[in-house]
């Protein structure tokens, strides 16, 4: 959006914990001297929390430089408009950076947040995903800076949900339902995993946070989980009642979070959920290695024969996504099974072999062939995110331990609020 450095903000806590020394002090000064916060035209209040404050706030709380956190706090305040409607509920970017950036050219319409000049009320609908994925960065900053927002919550608390399941779209006005498409993929996705992480970063006293994800998930069994006819597990969308038999990459974040979240139920519920966490990232390794490169595609369904694989011409890209890679890491460190490392290491072939070009890493248009074009861009979450979370499937389970931090949907590390937190 408006906000230049995204990629020197996203990527400083992994220099950081990769001891790159050099180039992260190179990052800080950067920080320090160059990063303008005021922002000409319209950014995503989403994008903007997510990249840029989780990556501040993550670099201040793993060095402890003032500079990280005064630039988090003065960043927050300026998105504090995006809150200003009927509800407390932010509007959304009507052209989500989630569409395909290889793809789609104008990546940032109007947004929320830092310019008056679009108009909340005709953007018609907040998207799930967006406003539901505030909640980790923005309980950091009230505790920073003694300010206390946040009522997002009670509104979703009270609405009623279909079948128990959370649409894609909400009005900001009204605060009920637009449409009926559910999805843990894109657009509603981070929502659930903020859930269980805010349980998580309350050293596990949000309980109602966690009641809405177990809640939540429950119904997402119910009614989303499915097995194909070649017995592979995966998630489908819903739309008004009817199923779409698709996975979108995004979607496969959804294997480490539900191994995340199994950790903490009773014995049989533990079970069933890290069966189900191995069974998904299962499907999501099998759209890799269906794959010519080994690096799997935007989407892939499992109907009309077809099995993790893409069948329409536009869902055939990769741009360097992390999803896949993240379930492997957390299905490494809570069940220590080799498998997932053998299938990161096939990643970092993979990406080695098509995605690496003279200036960085790129996009590839086609997963299906051997000599794939590239799309000449490298996503932010690459080194926020993908190399992050390679990284830690090789490091030692004390790096970051899951006990002491969670991720937020970026990748950038947040303590847990331990009761000896403050000290
Ligand atoms: C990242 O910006 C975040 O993980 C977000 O939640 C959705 N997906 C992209 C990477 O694919």
């Amino acid at each position: 959006g408006g906000l230049r450095g995204a990629t020197v903000i996203d990527a400083l806590d992994t220099l950081y914990i990769m001891e790159l020394e050099e180039e992260f002090q190179e990052a800080k000064k950067w920080v320090e001297k160059s990063f303008d916060l005021n922002v000409n035209g319209e950014a995503s209040l989403f994008e903007v929390n997510i990249r840029y404050i989780g990556g501040l706030l993550a670099a201040y709380y793993l060095t402890g430089e003032e500079v990280f956190k005064s630039k988090a706090l003065e960043l927050g305040e300026k998105l504090l408009p995006a809150f200003n409607t009927p509800t407390g509920i932010p509007p959304s970017c009507r052209g989500s950076a989630r569409a395909p950036p290889a793809l789609n050219a104008s990546l940032f319409s109007p947004c929320s947040g830092m310019s008056w000049s679009w108009g909340w009320a005709s953007a018609g609908s907040s998207i799930l995903a967006e406003f539901g994925t505030l909640h980790l960065e923005f309980l950091h900053l009230s505790q920073l800076s003694g300010n206390p927002v946040m009522n997002i919550r009670r509104v979703l608390n009270r609405v009623e949900k279909p079948q128990g399941l959370y649409p894609n779209f909400l009005s900001p006005v009204t605060g009920s339902w637009v449409q009926h498409h559910v999805s843990i993929g894109g657009l509603g996705d981070s929502f659930y995993e903020y859930l269980i992480k805010s349980w998580l970063m309350s050293d596990k006293k949000d309980s109602e946070a966690k009641k809405m994800y177990d809640d939540a998930l429950e119904a997402i069994e119910k009614h989303l989980v499915k097995k194909s006819a070649g017995g592979l597990t995966y998630i489908a969308e819903w739309r008004g009642g009817i199923l779409d038999h698709k996975m979108g990459h995004l979607a496969c974040f959804s294997g480490g979070m539900i191994a995340l979240g199994a950790e903490h139920g009773g014995d049989e519920r533990r079970q069933r959920h890290m069966e189900l966490a191995a069974e998904i990232t299962n499907t999501c390794h099998e759209s890799y290695t269906r794959s010519d490169t080994k690096l799997g595609p935007e989407a892939f369904r499992f109907d009309a024969g077809s099995e993790a694989m893409a069948t329409r011409l536009s869902e055939r890209y990769y741009i360097l996504r992390p999803e896949v890679v993240e379930s492997y890491m957390y299905l490494w460190r809570l069940t220590h099974d080799p498998k997932y490392r053998h299938w990161g290491w096939e990643v970092v072939k993979a990406l080695e072999k098509h995605c690496r070009v003279e200036a960085g890493f790129s996009g590839i248009r086609d997963v299906y062939t051997t000599t794939p074009s590239h799309d000449n861009m490298q996503q932010s979450f690459f080194l926020a995110e993908t190399l992050k979370y390679l990284y830690l499937l090789f490091c030692e389970d004390d790096v970051l331990s899951l006990e002491d931090w969670v991720f937020n949907t970026e990748a950038h590390p947040l303590p847990i609020n331990h009761t000896d937190f403050k000290a």
